[in-house]
């Protein structure tokens, strides 16, 4: 089986990325390590501290955020890092040439349960005119991403990347410690009949969301003609590891609880990595009125909403999205 370094270099990155890539990449082997320890490590429960988006703080949020940022900023690659759980960005390197964002851990709720949690992150160029602790650097459209990816820490730890030349999954090897290619070139099927939706929140949705909805879960006798299945895991890196695995739609739509923050997920931390990782995989990511990748981001924590997955389906909720625009 081909290793990782082979298909980076394959896919024509620059030394200096895969490097990065690496050392990212043994911050959450340690991190794999720390999980599957569980309890005995004592990584499980709370802190008493919440993190920027008023959130209380996992220990093992606090535990993958520390061990990320000391591997990131000692690097040398990394000019600075932003992540879900620091106020402010982290300056690195003065010298470093990448801006790293990441989730340490996604699907806190999920730890203690002993169920699937992973790390998302990505990379961009860092400009050369930036000082390292400048937030505006990190404000670019994902369009600009050179890399993104997450490790799913599930009953094997996989890792799913793209450098912006398909989207690749990679199993980790624990008898070598090396991330082996399991699943070159994933193709996300157009078509689905699975989706995937908080559905307790159904009553702050918009009009459009509840209409599509609706139309799913009157399945056969419906206007869709067909019965959908749901799923909902409850860590975006486990929905969409499904996804990209079988096809299906995910949702964290808009939401008018907060209309400052226009849904949960993050633009940087989440939504931005994994829609480049879907559209590499032949899916699409939208917000309901625009591509993903090519929001201008006003401020590194903002939160957008998010639909992502089959192309058909995407599309079919877009319309939904559409009809009521005009
Ligand atoms: P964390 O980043 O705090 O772990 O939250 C996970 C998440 O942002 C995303 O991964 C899930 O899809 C979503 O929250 C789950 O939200 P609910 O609490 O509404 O199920």
């Amino acid at each position: 089986m081909k290793r990782l370094n082979s298909q980076l270099q394959e896919d024509g990155c620059p030394l200096e990325l895969i490097l990065l890539i690496r050392t990212l990449l043994a911050g959450c082997k340690e991190i794999s390590f720390r999980v599957s320890q569980g309890e005995l490590a004592g990584v499980l429960g709370s802190t008493l501290s919440d993190n920027v988006q008023g959130e209380r703080q996992k220990k093992l949020d606090v535990i993958s955020n520390q061990i990320l940022k000391d591997i990131l900023s000692e690097s040398g690659y990394v000019k600075a890092l932003s992540s879900e759980e620091e106020d402010t960005v982290v300056g690195c390197n003065p010298d470093g040439k990448y801006l790293v964002s990441i989730d340490p851990l996604d699907g806190s709720s999920n730890i203690d349960i002993n169920s699937l949690i992973g790390t998302i992150f990505s990379i961009q160029h860092a400009p050369q005119w930036m000082e390292p602790d400048d937030p505006q650097a990190f404000l670019q459209p994902g369009t600009q991403m050179v890399a993104a990816g997450y490790v799913l820490y599930g009953p094997s730890t996989v890792l799913v990347l793209t450098t912006g030349r398909g989207t690749h999954g990679y199993t980790l090897d624990k008898t070598h410690g090396g991330f082996l290619l399991t699943r070159p070139n994933i193709r996300v099927p157009e078509q689905t009949q699975e989706f995937a939706i908080n559905a307790s929140n159904q009553r702050h949705w918009e009009k459009p969301m509840q209409d599509y909805i609706a139309d799913l879960l009157a399945g056969k006798d419906g206007p869709r003609g067909k019965d959908f299945n749901m799923r909902w895991i409850a860590a975006m890196v486990g929905d969409i590891h499904r996804i990209l695995s079988r096809g299906g739609l995910f949702t964290y739509p808009f939401d008018y609880r907060e209309p400052n923050k226009p849904g949960k997920l993050r633009l940087l931390y989440e939504a931005n990595p994994m829609a480049f990782l879907m559209e590499q995989a032949g899916g699409e990511a939208s917000t309901g009125t625009q591509r993903i990748m090519e929001i201008l981001p006003t401020e590194i924590h903002q939160r957008v909403p998010v639909i992502m997955g089959s192309k058909e389906e995407v599309a079919m909720c877009l319309e939904y999205h559409n009809r009521e625009a005009n």
